[in-house]
């Protein structure tokens, strides 16, 4: 890993292929950690960023929204997050005459890597519309163009308020007022593209749409099934939690369209055997599946419990459990009885025998975790296959006891937390409710715009003003090429930003991106050092201060920003973003009025763990929050993916060397990819049938129809143990390859883990900067 600005953009020249590895973690990642940190940053900085990382008085690692266990050890982060805390903290600022040099059109030209390694934005900078430059300009001129330009909107609902989750809790709070009080819903966030089918799938059945589990069930856990995540890569420190269970007795199921190395062995960097010795085998059974298969793959283990039940009544599904707090249950039963075998087995590329042993473990298990991700959530049935995984733990009580539950794997290390204070383009009316009585007005009560209704609005040119605070949707979204000309129509594009990304090179007509003090940075106001606060994946608040001075006196934190820019807009009277602005803990004062579960904030903060779990109440006291008071099994319809001949489902997914749109590197060590970025995987079978070979370069065509193919050019054909039938290749370039109209039923997240694709051969290989797409 490197964090200096290259000279050139990278190229695709030096790519090796090499074999997938069988064990995740271990020696390597230590190196892989601690060396990149201490060429990048000098000793006595890596000392406090690896001691602070995820500390009780430190700062919480961005990488990843993983919970942090009671008592963590001295060193509790993972190579990932420090590769992510390194590239935030190394001391690169872009100098001003880098403005001059790079034109849009230049920099709209350069790969995520090279754009991010130009280092920090330390001014903020405004392109005017008849330019195509960044100029240097004040603060106090750029918040006043903000102003100026909101207020001269005909109507609110023209501006759009994007943020991902990589913000905390606290500007999280004052990015939806301010949106509010200005009068939009408009508030799209990361989530939307992420685990959005996590809260519709499990809201409908037990009325909360929150991991049911605590850290510590993990070690409890009888049975862990993990499913449509890659944690090695993405949550390294949940393996921990998995040996945990392993350690104990604990059996664990991985179940994936690629044999993910994590799944299969875990070396534990900070436990002597994972040093030395051949660390511990992770699945049970790995069940190799075929995309999308896992809503039947469900519903087909269900069956074999229920048929299980028939044959010794009485004895096998939670009785107590299903009478007492549950309804819907016949219906359920019904559907499930009359599942067609034969399908599943296509659907899921599964031998009956396969699945017959994973319902053994359920049976076997009188506890039972399922954990799941993206490979759950990017599909288009991922609602109804969420649900049905609540259906499935119900059955056995597996809600609300120790050891058991549903637990959705978040993404970004705050995106749990901008919900809960309110980032939704659809926020219930209750909480608007409150919010407008906390600050006398009236919040708007029609739904906003979600990320894929934004891009369609820029589309139609009816918005005027977008905003990001932190994110980067250019690249994030689907049909990216799309999105390109759809922010064009836009007068004023406005970022929040550490660094340089895609959203800040493809821009509306005029766009101004202001600097963002960093996470691992302290922030003073004049009331003193600052914190604020995150929410981790199974609903832990947990405060993040920085430990390194800001990397120059131009970044403002995101607190900042919003209150001025609150000053200049709505004026100080109603909200008082004055105070707000010099003393963060009046801002928590407030969320504690308005936000259930936050009451007495401050104080709660400052005593014990230096942070508390949020009230859950179907882990707590399984009570239901649904309308009727139940928990509720519902009945879905599985989608048996088909594809026409000669072609493939591909998915789009990260490597070990990214975060999200940020390149760290470009190696996906597990993968046993190196230096390169343009591969596409495929099942050795189907490369045969394709005519095609490993190594091969190959033009990859998206099918969707009445509309014509979207294509990546110039992609190497890697021959990989992928399920047959299924190509993977990486996020976000593959983002040119999925249709906008192509999302979730039910919750509209576009499904990047779905898209039917054919294979070209081409002569052409991919070699600089991004991928051709058109
Ligand atoms: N280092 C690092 N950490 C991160 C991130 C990062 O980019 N880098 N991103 C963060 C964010 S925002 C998120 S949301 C999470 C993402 O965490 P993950 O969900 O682990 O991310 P992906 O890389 O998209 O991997 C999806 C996994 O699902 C599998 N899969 C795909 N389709 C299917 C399917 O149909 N069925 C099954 N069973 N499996 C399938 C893929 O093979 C892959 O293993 O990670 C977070 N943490
Ligand atoms: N095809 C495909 N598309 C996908 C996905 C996929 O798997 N496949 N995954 C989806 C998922 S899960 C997600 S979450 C989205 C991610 O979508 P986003 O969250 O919009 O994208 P990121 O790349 O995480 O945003 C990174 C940017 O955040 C900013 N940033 C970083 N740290 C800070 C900070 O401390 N303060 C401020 N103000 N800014 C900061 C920087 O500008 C950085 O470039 O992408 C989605 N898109
Ligand atoms: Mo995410």
């Amino acid at each position: 890993m490197t964090v200096r600005p290259p000279e050139k953009d990278f190229t695709d020249a030096n790519l090796k292929v090499g074999p997938p590895k069988t064990w995740a973690v271990g020696l390597p990642a230590i190196e892989h950690a601690m060396l990149p940190a201490l060429g990048e940053l000098d000793p006595e900085r890596t000392a406090k960023v690896a001691f602070s990382i995820n500390h009780k008085a430190g700062f919480d690692c961005p990488s990843c929204a993983w919970a942090n266990p009671d008592r963590s050890k001295p060193l509790e982060f993972c190579e990932n997050g420090m590769k992510s805390v390194v590239w935030e903290s190394a001391p690169a600022a872009i100098p001003t005459e880098f403005w001059q040099r790079h034109s849009l059109a230049d920099l709209a030209e350069k790969s995520e890597y090279w754009l991010g390694l130009q280092g920090r934005v330390v001014e903020p900078v405004y392109k005017a519309p008849d330019s195509d430059h960044y100029v240097p300009i004040g603060w106090d001129e750029a918040l006043d163009l903000v102003a100026d330009k909101l207020r001269s909107l005909d109507d609110p609902d023209q501006a759009i308020f994007y943020t991902s989750g990589r913000i905390t809790n606290e500007p999280a709070f004052l990015y939806q007022l301010f949106a509010r009080a200005y009068g939009t819903n408009n508030l799209p966030d990361c989530s939307n593209m992420c685990h959005e089918a996590t809260g519709a799938g499990m809201t409908a059945a037990i009325g909360v749409g929150k991991s049911t589990v605590h850290y510590d069930d993990f070690a409890k856990a009888d049975l862990v099934m993990v499913m449509g995540q890659n944690p090695g890569t993405n949550h390294p420190r949940m393996l921990n939690a998995l040996q945990d269970c392993k350690v104990n007795g604990g059996k664990m199921i991985g179940v994936n369209v690629l044999p993910e190395a994590s799944l299969l062995r875990y070396k534990n960097p900070q436990k002597p055997i994972g040093l030395i010795g051949d660390g511990i085998a992770m699945s049970d059974q790995f069940l190799h599946i075929r995309i999308g298969g896992d809503m039947h793959l469900i519903q087909a283990i269900a069956k074999r419990v229920l048929l299980a039940e028939q044959l010794d009544p009485g004895n096998v599904l939670d009785w107590d459990f299903i009478n007492t707090y549950c309804e819907g249950f016949e219906e359920y039963r019904d559907h499930i009885l009359a599942l067609d075998d034969d399908e599943v087995l296509d659907a899921t590329g599964l031998t009956a025998e396969e699945i017959d042993t994973a319902a053994r473990h359920y049976l076997d298990s009188d506890a039972t975790i399922i954990t799941w991700a993206l490979g759950i959530t990017q599909h288009r049935k991922a609602v109804g296959t969420i649900a049905e995984i609540m259906n499935l733990l119900m059955l056995k009580g597996n809600i609300g006891k120790p050891g058991a539950g549903a637990s959705p794997i978040r993404g970004h290390s705050n995106v749990q937390g901008d919900r809960t204070m309110g980032v939704w383009e659809q926020m219930p009316q209750p909480f608007l409710d409150r919010l407008g009585e906390e600050f006398s007005f009236t919040p708007p009560t029609e739904h906003g715009l979600d990320s894929v209704d934004a891009m369609n609005a820029m589309e139609r040119g009816d918005i005027r003003f977008f905003m990001s605070m932190a994110g980067n949707l250019q690249a994030a979204i689907s049909d990216s090429n799309r999105a390109d000309s759809g922010i064009g129509n836009v007068d004023l594009t406005v970022s929040v930003t550490t660094k340089l990304n895609r959203s800040h090179a493809v821009t509306g007509k005029a766009s101004l991106l202001l600097p963002a003090l960093g996470r691992t940075e302290y922030d003073v106001q004049k009331s003193g050092r600052q914190f604020t606060t995150v929410e981790d994946t199974v609903c832990f608040i947990n405060e993040s201060r920085g430990e390194l001075p800001p990397i120059s006196d131009g970044v403002r934190s995101d607190v900042w920003i919003l209150c001025e820019l609150g000053k200049r807009l709505l004026g100080d009277t109603q909200i008082p973003w004055q105070e707000f602005q010099d003393d963060y803990d009046t801002i928590r004062d407030r969320i504690a009025r308005v936000i259930p579960g936050f009451e007495n904030f401050n104080e709660r903060l400052r005593t014990g763990r230096r942070g508390f779990l949020l009230a859950h109440p179907p882990r707590d006291s399984r009570t239901f929050p649904t309308p009727t008071g139940k928990a509720r099994f519902t009945v879905h319809t599985p989608e048996h993916i088909t594809c026409p001949p000669g072609r493939l489902i591909l998915q789009t997914l990260r490597s070990h060397d990214q975060h999200n749109t940020t390149m760290y590197g470009l190696d996906d060590r597990y993968r046993g990819i190196s230096q390169g970025r343009f591969v596409v995987f495929v099942n050795p079978d189907d490369l045969a049938e394709l005519g095609l070979a490993d190594g091969d370069t190959v033009d990859v065509f998206s099918e969707w129809p009445d509309s014509p193919d979207r294509v990546l050019r110039g992609y190497r054909a890697v021959s990989y143990p992928t399920k047959k039938g299924c190509a993977a290749l990486y996020f976000p370039e593959g983002n040119a390859l999925i249709p906008r109209e192509s999302v979730a039923e039910g919750c509209n997240t576009p499904t990047s883990k779905q898209v039917i694709v054919r294979l070209e051969r081409s002569d052409e290989r991919a070699a600089t900067g991004r991928p051709v797409t058109v």
